[in-house]
């Protein structure tokens, strides 16, 4: 067997993927997400496959050992690489660089990383793409970014990156998402993807709606907005960037409630508080909960009765800070 591509769903996921695709062609292509990445690794381990890239995927701190243990039933042969721009612990960095050729940086998107790391091999169009995931994680002020935005004529490749990160809002990510990857991969520019261009335009005006709603609903507790239970799903980190903004808070939340499970994407407006710290010193104190993400993006799962609790810590904790 030749190599796998393993990433996140999300544009920079997608992106970084591709180019991925890009450097191993013919490679085996997988979605997946921190809390499962352990189990897709140890059954791609099985194939021992000559090259493994797993790309955008934040090291998980509880299920740190069991990704360790995965890596560890690959065979010599394997090169495996995990290109990533999540926060990490210096420890953790420490013992994944002992068994993978890690390339971990925060600042720059996965996309711009995996451009970086195979920039010898890749097409001339495998530039563009890293600059989409550039985009489309806020990543977009970087050297490399900023130098390549002056090669181009930035405002069209917003627009493709937004016709890809709306569009995305939209779909189904493991299934129709694998056929957008291969597409942009052999070079194939968002704009000439009919069923894209239709589903960005139809996102956008959902999310114009998502905005009136989050704008009528949202709630505030302190220096925290959020919204709970939109009618409309997904838009998620959208919403939550709404609700901070309509109740004029440091913190926005969009959470969405199962039978006995709240799941919520965190986003901060205006303010310097690292998110993924917040979630570091606040979930352990709540049995179930986890989370994480960026400093200025996050998201969060725990149970429905900790919501409220939850909802009050993070308050002080943002209080505290600023
Ligand atoms: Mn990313």
């Amino acid at each position: 067997m030749n190599s796998v591509v393993l990433t996140h769903g999300d544009l920079d996921g997608i992106t970084s993927g591709a180019i991925a695709l890009l450097a191993f062609p013919g490679s085996d292509f997988y979605f997946t997400r921190p809390s499962q990445v352990h189990q897709d690794l140890y059954r791609v381990a099985k194939d021992r496959p000559t090259e493994v890239s797993v790309s955008d995927i934040a090291i998980n701190s509880k299920k740190f050992d069991d990704i360790l243990n995965a890596i560890d039933r690959f065979p010599e042969s394997t090169t495996l690489y995990w290109i990533d721009h999540h926060p990490i612990t210096p420890k953790q960095k420490r013992e994944l660089a002992r068994r993978v050729d890690l390339v971990h940086e925060v600042g720059p998107c996965a996309a711009e990383l995996v451009y970086r790391e195979f920039k010898d091999r890749l097409p001339e169009h495998a530039l563009r793409l890293a600059l989409y995931g550039a985009i489309g994680d806020y990543c977009d002020d970087t050297e490399f970014a900023k130098q390549q935005f002056d090669n181009y004529d930035k405002r069209a490749l917003y627009l493709e990156a937004g016709l890809l990160v709306q569009a995305l809002q939209e779909i189904d990510y493991r299934k129709e998402s694998k056929d957008i990857v291969r597409q942009l991969a052999l070079g194939i520019e968002p704009s000439s993807m009919n069923d894209i261009v239709t589903l960005a335009l139809k996102a956008t005006r959902i999310e114009h709606q998502v905005f009136r709603y989050v704008q009528s609903s949202a709630r505030k507790l302190g220096p925290i907005g959020y919204i709970l239970d939109m009618p409309i799903n997904g838009y998620r980190g959208k919403s939550a960037k709404f609700a901070a903004y309509v109740t004029e808070a440091n913190v926005g939340i969009s959470a969405r409630s199962t039978d006995d499970e709240v799941d919520m994407s965190l986003r901060r407006r205006q303010s310097r508080i690292d998110l993924n710290k917040a979630l570091d010193t606040i979930l352990p104190e709540m049995e179930g909960a986890q989370g994480g993400g960026h400093p200025a993006a996050a998201g969060a799962s725990m149970y429905k009765d900790d919501f409220p609790k939850f909802l009050q810590r993070l308050a002080e904790y943002v209080d505290e800070r600023s």
